[in-house]
């Protein structure tokens, strides 16, 4: 492949142009942009209604929802979370002056580790921060048993988990609050963008005062707020995106299917696999490259497969807690973080997309076979 055009992680799917050009038309005509414009409630209602959820809060990107989100239920002090996420899910405590707490990952899926979640727990915590990674859902009952019993509150970095379900119920139903975040690259996109998904309206109603610069009404500013809203443009696309988007989940499944079938047997290399009870939205395929048993490096691999024009993503690697801001914490120390690492040291996550040719997919494993 090497003559091809680069073969990358993620491609956008976007809506029909035609249907889009419509849809600006009427934002032309109506010269309302921003601030909870129709095109903004529509998509907060009809969005809620496809995640079966009680209420959306749109946002210009899932970092400023989840900052947001922290400034919504007033968390302080520490948080207890995961070093194994994208570095905006730290950045966002960090941005609230909140001190992180890294505690370990489970084996399996690379989600926090509840089991070790107790032991991390101080006079200071107020809060664990959870992220369901590449969508497969956290062990939301036993965080859940430890909130309760601690008295913390539980905000799920949901930017994965898009439309995924446990128990033909939505994980973004769990904990306080959850975020996601629709940018180019996820699953559902609306170029940029992201959410809050709240229970009570008296929550939502913080929240979009929040995302407001805390504007209750024209003279009433009840909290200092900040600018995070979404504009109507992307409104309208996400819209149009809604359409689409049961089609594009089952065209990645397909591709996850396939990638497993012929990765199956190659020793070294470790899939997930998909849960039972679990709706699965195929956001990401990570394969662990085990050096033991596979005749070469995680890293050695991934560059092999960029010079053949294949740019899969060491997503994540490095572990946040070994970037200078915070490599300094306790918790950064690696013995703490011994699984974490070793999932950092073999992750990539291959091309996923729903226009992936088969045969592209085909040529991706016969590199790694
Ligand atoms: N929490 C978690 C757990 C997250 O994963 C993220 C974001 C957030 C919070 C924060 O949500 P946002 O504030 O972003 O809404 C990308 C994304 O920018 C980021 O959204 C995502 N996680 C993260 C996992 O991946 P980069 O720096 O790796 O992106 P970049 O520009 O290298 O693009 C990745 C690949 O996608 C490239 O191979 C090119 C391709 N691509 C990218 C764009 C932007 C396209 O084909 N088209 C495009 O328009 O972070």
């Amino acid at each position: 492949m090497k003559d091809k055009k680069p073969i990358l992680i993620s491609q956008p799917t976007l809506p029909n142009l035609d249907e889009f050009v419509e849809s600006l038309k009427i934002i032309w005509e109506r010269k309302w942009l921003t601030n909870n414009g129709e095109f903004h409630q529509e998509f907060e209602k009809k969005l809620a209604n496809y995640l079966g959820v009680p209420y959306v809060s749109l946002f210009s990107n899932g970092t400023l929802a989840l900052i947001s989100a922290l400034q919504a239920l007033r968390i302080t002090g520490e948080v207890i979370t995961t070093p194994y996420s994208f570095v905006a899910t730290t950045h966002a405590l960090h941005w609230n002056g909140i001190k992180p707490i890294f505690v370990d990952i489970d084996p399996v899926y690379g989600n926090i580790d509840p089991v070790k979640i107790e032991a991390a727990i101080t006079p200071r915590t107020t809060a664990i921060l959870p992220v369901h990674v590449y969508g497969n859902p956290s062990n939301i009952k036993q965080i859940e048993h430890i909130a309760d019993t601690y008295g913390l509150k539980v905000i799920y970095d949901a930017a994965h988990a898009f439309g995924v379900e446990e128990d033909n119920n939505s994980v973004l139903n769990f904990g306080d609050l959850s975020i996601l975040s629709f940018h180019a690259t996820k699953v559902f996109n609306t170029i940029e963008g992201g959410a809050i998904i709240s229970k009570d309206e008296k929550t939502k109603k913080r929240i979009d005062n929040l995302k407001n610069f805390g504007f209750a009404n024209e003279t009433t500013v009840v909290a200092p707020g900040i600018n995070a809203k979404m504009n109507e443009v992307q409104a309208a696309y996400g819209l149009l995106q809604l359409k689409s988007i049961d089609k594009q989940i089952k065209e990645r499944k397909v591709i996850a299917d396939r990638y497993r079938e012929l990765l199956d047997g190659i020793d070294g290399i470790r899939c997930i696999d998909d849960i039972e009870n679990v709706k699965h939205n195929y956001s990401y395929f990570p394969i662990f490259v085990d050096a033991s048993i596979y005749p070469m490096t995680r890293d050695k691999l991934y560059f092999k497969l960029k010079e053949n024009n294949v740019h899969g993503r060491r997503y994540f690697y490095p572990l946040i807690s070994e970037f200078p801001t915070y490599r300094g914490l306790p918790s950064s120390n690696p013995d703490n973080l011994s699984i974490a690492s070793e999932f950092a040291d073999q992750v990539i996550c291959l091309p996923i997309y729903p226009d992936l040719k088969k045969e592209t997919l085909v040529e991706i494993v016969s590199i790694i076979k």
